[in-house]
């Protein structure tokens, strides 16, 4: 059955051509193509900004949880309802380009959502002391990008990392750091995602055509008939 062959698979037998074998994925972070001297130096308490993994138009306060084997790290929401029992804590490596120094976003001039229940203008060193807790040292962040070559404009295919099946046509909103905005064509801009400039998520124009793979167009503007007759006619 599938799910016997696949886990042959995860045990390295190659019982189908077809299947990805276990060697074939990097488990051993050390094997990836990252500095080694980046994502050391995480502890717990330690507060940063981090992308919603839920939520990835915005960027948040957070803090680190749990430190686990081989720098992968456990980061909380700060404000968020189930941040205390874990529920919601979520797993990023430490080297990941979702997790970010305190201050970035206001270097970079990008909006940073306060805590839930949060009043007035937040401050990061007023909210330091306030919470008796120290951020994680910049050191520990790799922020640096590659030479990519994405601008502010160009398309390309992005999938909708809340709902992955979709593979979408987009437009890179903004590029700071590691971080690309991609913009899904004719949805809001809450529907906006932060990625890696290296996600393996995006893809030139072109590529779904090439593995004939639907692309969801842009979406319709809701406001104009001869989209709501094509609406009308789709859900027929
Ligand atoms: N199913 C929801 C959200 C779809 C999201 C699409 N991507 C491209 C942003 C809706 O139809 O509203």
């Amino acid at each position: 059955s599938y799910v016997k062959s696949s886990h042959d698979s995860y045990l390295g037998k190659a019982v189908n051509p077809n299947h990805c074998t276990r060697d074939m994925f990097i488990q051993d972070p050390t094997k990836l193509s990252i500095p080694t001297d980046r994502g050391q130096g995480f502890a717990v308490g330690m507060k940063l900004e981090a992308i919603d993994p839920l939520n990835l138009s915005t960027i948040c306060i957070a803090t680190v949880m749990k430190v686990l084997k081989d720098n992968y790290l456990m980061i909380g929401i700060d404000g968020a309802v189930d941040s205390k029992d874990g529920s919601d804590w979520f797993c990023y490596h430490a080297t990941s380009a979702s997790i970010l120094p305190i201050g970035y976003c206001d270097t970079h001039d990008i909006p940073l959502t306060p805590p839930k229940g949060h009043v007035g203008k937040f401050v990061w060193q007023q909210y330091l002391k306030d919470t008796k807790s120290r951020a994680a040292p910049v050191a520990c962040f790799t922020t640096r990008p590659p030479n990519h070559m994405f601008k502010v404009g160009m398309k390309l295919e992005a999938v909708d990392l809340i709902d992955p099946r979709l593979i979408c046509v987009a437009t890179v909103a903004q590029c700071v750091g590691r971080l690309l905005k991609i913009h899904f064509d004719g949805w809001e801009s809450s529907f906006d995602q932060w990625v890696d400039c290296e996600s393996p998520d995006i893809y030139p124009v072109g590529w779904c055509e090439m593995v004939s793979y639907n692309l969801e167009g842009p979406k319709a503007n809701s406001n104009t008939g001869a989209s709501t007759e094509a609406k009308r006619i789709k859900m027929n």
